[in-house]
């Protein structure tokens, strides 16, 4: 899937989207599972390729004509496979839709949540000048959005976002490096806490538990760990040792639904507020974040724009859309969107049946 405009991070650009889904079928239903994977091991070790690899030649074909009654049964499926959870959360959140829709109720109740809406805000890249930055940032406050994203990366950092808070002095703001500093970069990430961000998120390697404690530590701005949390042992440890105040949860990164639930429980247990991000997902994937982030511990908004923001045309309908500044959780049986099987099929380049 074409962006509708490129997407530029710390780490490097997106113009496409590579989409991997997981189809499963049961009794006459289908539940729906996105991979959050990338096309590059950036973010992640994990690729569109390598889950693709990882579920057709190990997890499919072991879930193929099992008897299951909820996702949790999924678990022997998993065994025997490290890591990977970008791979595993495809199945697990397209069995969570699955069960929801077998019992005839929508994901959200069936997670847990509690809202009908969800507040969102909206994550802008890397732009070319300061002028297009505060342009786009002023378009998305026009469309009605109410909280900022904005990556960073060194060069285009304290500066910007001095110029940034300037321009717009009482936007919630907050800034997202998707680890591109170090410990040694602690003078300017202490310039930061001169312009009230909300937080920064993953300002550090995406394993540097100790180093992100250290400069909590040092630093105003709460800590926000995005990359560094994949299951909630990881969330476990970042609160035992102050590695963060805030935690962003997908549930594609963390092996699916039953972990981001774990990690949204613990976190509520401590009082560390937690919001849903984004991994610009089509509306399948979008469907399973607006579902958790009913959940009561997301109080925080999330990276949940509408699909316009990312697709000319999404792969669901109707459309996820923006309304006063919230994006409403389908109440429809499952993920309570339908998939567009008219453009699966004129879009897929591969498919593999189980
Ligand atoms: O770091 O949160 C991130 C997108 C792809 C990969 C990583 C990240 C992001 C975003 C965009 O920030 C979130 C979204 O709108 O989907
Ligand atoms: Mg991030």
């Amino acid at each position: 899937m074409r962006l509708r405009e490129p997407f530029e991070v710390s780490t490097g650009i997106s113009h496409d989207r590579r989409v991997l889904l997981v189809a499963l079928h049961a009794e006459g239903i289908t539940g729906w599972g996105e991979c959050v994977a990338g096309e590059t091991p950036a973010y992640s070790y994990e690729t569109t390729d390598t889950a693709w690899s990882i579920l057709t030649d190990l997890i499919l074909p072991r879930v193929a004509g099992a008897v299951m009654e909820s996702s949790s049964d999924l678990l022997p499926v998993f065994e025997g496979i490290r890591g990977h959870p970008m791979a595993r959360a495809a199945v697990e959140m397209a069995a969570w839709d699955l069960e929801a829709k077998a019992v005839g109720c929508s994901l959200a109740s069936l997670v847990g949540g509690v809202r009908d809406s969800v507040p969102v805000g909206v994550s802008i890249g890397l732009q070319p000048t300061d002028e297009a930055l505060h342009r786009k940032v002023a378009d998305y406050l026009e469309e009605g959005y109410e909280r900022i994203k904005v990556k960073i990366k060194p060069g285009r950092d304290v500066r910007m976002l001095q110029g940034l808070r300037e321009r717009f002095p009482d936007v919630p703001l907050m800034a997202d490096a998707n680890s591109a500093y170090s410990l040694e970069d602690l003078p300017r990430l202490k310039e930061l806490d001169a312009l009230g961000l909300t937080m920064i998120e993953q300002p550090l390697a995406h394993d540097d538990y100790l180093d992100h404690a250290r400069l909590q530590a040092e630093i105003e701005t709460p800590i926000c760990l995005d990359e560094s949390i994949r299951s909630v042992r990881d969330a476990s440890l970042a609160l035992e040792i102050g590695a963060c105040r805030i935690i962003n949860i997908k549930p594609g990164r963390v092996g699916g639904l039953s972990s981001a639930k774990a990690i949204h429980d613990l976190c509520v247990e401590h009082d560390m507020p937690v919001w849903c991000g984004g991994m610009l997902e089509s509306g399948i994937g979008r469907a399973h974040n607006v579902a958790l982030a009913s959940l009561p511990g997301f109080t925080l908004p999330g990276d949940i724009s509408a699909s316009r923001r990312y697709w000319t045309e999404d792969i669901v309908t109707p459309e996820f859309v923006l309304d006063g500044g919230t994006v409403s959780v389908p109440s429809g049986p499952g993920i309570g969107v339908e998939v567009r099987e008219d453009l699966l099929d004129a879009w897929a380049v591969r498919q593999a049946d189980f």
